[in-house]
């Protein structure tokens, strides 16, 4: 259809200031009672629950996202702002490959970043889940274990 194109409709322009002003507030909310926190253009929340690794991974899928994954410092912060809220440990979308001892994302690439804790991993082909401590530290793990859910997206 015809018309003035989205920069100049003066209607349009209004509508977008009135979302991003709603979408603020509603990021203030869910900040403030710990379940969202943004670290640059990723959004990381949680739902406050404990399950498993397969749990959490098939928990962040189907809300649209995947497990949260720490890329460099920034975002291990930011994860782990999330693990001191709630208190509780949490899985990282981190896995051991077949060597014993080597891990990688889930996509099977090699890690560019680790922070893992004094003498982990030591779980050598055991322990083939990743999650971290309440200090932002690595710990190669079993991937039965409940921990809370954090997602990114
Ligand atoms: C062993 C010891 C502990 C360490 C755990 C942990 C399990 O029990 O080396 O000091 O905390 O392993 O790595 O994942
Ligand atoms: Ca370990």
């Amino acid at each position: 259809p015809q018309g003035l194109p989205a920069s100049v409709d003066p209607e349009l322009q209004e509508s977008l200031q009135v979302l991003k002003h709603r979408i603020t507030r509603l990021e203030g909310v869910l900040t403030l009672e710990g379940k969202l926190t943004e670290v640059g253009e990723k959004i990381l929340a949680t739902n406050g629950k404990e399950v498993n690794f397969e749990t959490t991974l098939k928990a962040c899928e189907h809300a649209g996202g995947s497990i949260a994954t720490p890329r460099n410092k920034e975002e291990n912060d930011a994860i782990l702002d999330i693990v001191k809220q709630f208190n509780r440990y949490a899985y990282l979308g981190i896995r051991e490959s077949d060597v014993p001892g080597e891990f990688q994302y889930l996509d099977g690439k090699p890690l560019n970043y680790t922070n893992w804790h004094a003498s982990e991993p030591n779980g050598k082909g055991g322990e083939n889940c990743v999650e971290m401590y309440t200090d932002g530290g690595w710990n190669d793990r079993k991937c039965n274990q409940y921990r809370l859910t954090i997602c990114e997206f």
